[in-house]
């Protein structure tokens, strides 16, 4: 067996391990982050759970941690109050982002983890089985309930070699997106082995798995081996680890070979983390902004590696540079070793440890920038200004070009980059705060300032759905473009109608206005549509606006599944002519739409009035995702369910 299969068999409680049919697997540990988090407690509070059912549960805030105005430090407050009361613990802002706290912190090798971000799969470094998910499928397995998702395909990721000086881990999972695309990934798991593993420490690992979900993949593992021991063993929880691997002669659905010593500096150009291209190839860019940190690139080696370069140099008059380190734990270490001094006598700005650039929480760069940043997504209007153009690096092609202010091949440097994993981190959890006891959590109070809005309430699914085709776009649409984050949208993230009003707005800046005159209606879509971030907030969003139906040529997995738990139907078009015929505008019907869910067959039909076709579409769901549909989504569903 190979090791996914191992992992997941482990936690199996539903279907069969067939690639595409729907399994359910037992959920040991789950995420939240601030963003999608606020959502996720107002949805686990309406299932009625008194006590998470988990074996940990971890609410992390580093999302909005940018204060400016009431509402962001409102939401704080709330995820603060309803964790504690029930069994959570809660990470505050300042402790770091989500996936490098997990890391040092949570991690176990060999649990499962779901999480409501879409690079929880970061944990798969250390050999968790780590999924991303929508709130509400989060709120369910903090309940207890389990998680459905179609069984994935395995690829086997063989690596051998060693990479050369100045290539980094970054490299190889930009070189993993150029040879298969954004949408490469979608149900599989990306499985990595071979004797190149040796040479790549946990968080490398981890930054590797972290960006499988820019390829689509519904998580990436890494086995456990003596790497992760010693990785657990200098963050003080060697009693975590437990060896994990494939059997020897394992079977997979794919392989990839990857000759680690072959690879070379690369970089990700706008507007999609699969624009690869080599460093020396894309030539000496001027840049305008430099940003180091995120979850995927933000560890104590990714800044050690960062100082070193850094260290006696002046960064470049025509760039700003931005350094975010991980968490408390890398930022204190730091501090502690001179390597903050080494950064700021170089001329970056320290940011606070949060996502911040990342997610447009500020540092959006100026018109028309050239921003390298070593984050994961340089999706359109992703970094809060829609004209700036975003180069995905690594922490040393940043490193590098900061200081000459020009894209620059870290190959030309002379530093030495020998950083090893330290003999122990800092361990320190006092800004996690721990839930309260059984029997004291009554007298909590849950403190729900006045941005915290009920969500939008799904309705049973009507007996015919109606309405125009509101919008028609084109492949790779992301939940970036659906519903847009930044510093200014990013504290309504528990205010719905307040959101809704700027769905879809990097696309077309009138289709909310237009979806309200009508009283909703459909989407229209390419491949691929709602590939990124796990936001249920661009379900909720439609869904708040009348939205009934998505029609795409094909759907990422977790914005698919956010969908239907919010009783929107994700179709798919069966033929190709009926995408091109179909105009922005034209008026559809789905006739017996409730007759046509619970029917046998996945085929079925919609009607467009205006161009007189009939169109085919396909929804295939189990019988569970049908009831959930019928309901009007999986809250409705879970409250039937439960009573
Ligand atoms: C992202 O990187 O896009 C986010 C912000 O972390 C999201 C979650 C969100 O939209 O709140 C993700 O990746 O799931
Ligand atoms: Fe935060 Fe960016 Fe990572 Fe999302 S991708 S969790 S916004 S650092």
């Amino acid at each position: 067996m190979n090791l996914t299969s191992k992992l997941i068999a482990a936690h199996l409680l539903s279907g069969e391990m067939i690639p595409g049919s729907e399994i359910s697997i037992r959920i040991d540990q789950t995420l939240t982050q601030d963003s999608t988090g606020t959502m996720a407690y107002l949805q686990f509070e309406a299932i009625g759970v008194k006590r998470v059912k988990t074996k940990r549960s971890v609410a992390y805030i580093d999302h909005n941690t940018l204060q400016t105005g009431f509402e962001n430090a409102d939401d704080h407050k709330y995820i603060q109050t309803v964790t504690k009361k029930h069994g959570i613990w809660c990470s505050k802002p300042g402790n770091g982002i989500c996936h490098q706290v997990n890391l040092e912190r949570f991690g176990v090798p060999g649990d499962s983890l779901l999480g409501s971000d879409s690079h929880t799969p970061s944990a798969g470094g250390i050999g968790m089985l780590a999924i991303g998910a929508g709130g509400l499928d989060v709120a369910v397995a903090m309940g207890g309930g389990p998680f459905y998702l179609p069984m994935p395909k395995v690829v086997n990721v063989r690596l051998t070699g060693k990479l050369p000086k100045y290539v980094a881990a970054k490299d190889i999972i930009l070189e993993i997106l150029r040879r298969l695309t954004v949408k490469g990934g979608v149900g599989k798991v990306m499985e990595y082995s071979g004797e190149g593993l040796k040479y790549l420490s946990v968080p490398e690992r981890a930054t590797i798995a972290n960006m499988g979900a820019e390829l689509g993949a519904t998580t990436s593992v890494f086995p456990s081996d003596e790497v992760t021991r010693e990785f657990l063993r200098a963050q003080k929880r060697e009693s975590d680890f437990k060896p994990l691997s494939a059997d020897e002669g394992a079977q997979y659905d794919e392989t990839i070979d990857i000759d680690l010593s072959a690879l070379v500096p690369l970089v990700a150009k706008p507007h999609m983390p699969d624009v690869v291209d080599t460093v020396e190839g894309a030539g000496k860019i001027k840049v305008d902004q430099v940003c180091i940190g995120s979850c995927t690139n933000s560890s104590y080696l990714d800044m050690m590696r960062v100082a070193s370069i850094l260290r006696g140099k002046k960064i470049a008059e025509n760039v700003s540079l931005v350094i975010a380190p991980g968490s408390k734990q890398v930022l204190h270490m730091l501090a502690s070793n001179g390597a903050l001094a080494d950064m700021i006598a170089a001329g970056a700005r320290i940011e606070e440890s949060a996502c911040g650039f990342c997610i447009g929480m500020g540092q959006s760069p100026c018109t028309n920038a050239v921003s390298l940043r070593t984050s994961n997504r340089n999706f359109y209007a992703r970094s809060g200004t829609k004209s700036a153009g975003i180069y995905l690096v690594s922490c040393e092609t940043a490193a590098a070009s900061a200081i000459a202010g020009v894209l620059t091949d870290p190959r030309t440097l002379s530093a030495d980059m020998s950083v090893e994993i330290p003999e122990y981190f800092d361990v320190d959890d006092s800004l996690v705060i721990k839930p309260a006891d059984p029997d004291t959590e009554g007298e909590i109070e849950v403190v729900r300032g006045p941005n915290i809005k009920p969500f939008p309430a799904a309705k049973p699914l009507a007996d015919s759905l109606t309405g125009e085709t509101l919008i028609k776009m084109e492949d790779n649409i992301t939940t970036d473009h659906i519903m847009p984050s930044n510093a200014k949208l990013l504290p309504y993230r528990s205010n719905i109608p307040y959101l809704a009003d700027f769905c879809l707005n990097p696309v077309d800046e009138t289709f909310s206005v237009r979806a309200k005159e009508k009283n909703g209606g459909f989407i229209v879509a390419g491949q691929n549509y709602g590939q990124g971030s796990s936001r249920e907030h661009a379900a909720l969003a439609p869904l708040y606006l009348g939205i009934k139906a998505v029609i795409a040529k094909s759907f990422a997995r977790i914005h698919m599944a956010n969908l239907i738990n919010n009783g929107i139907l994700p179709l798919t078009f069966k033929n190709q002519e009926d995408y091109d015929a179909i105009a922005q505008g034209d008026e559809l019907i789905m006739e017996n739409a409730r007759g046509q869910i619970a029917g046998e067959s996945d085929e079925m039909t919609v009607r467009d009035i205006t161009a007189n076709r009939e169109i085919k579409v396909i929804l295939t769901l189990s019988e569970r995702q049908k009831k959930i549909l019928l309901a009007g989504g999986l809250l409705n569903f879970t409250r039937e369910e439960n009573q």
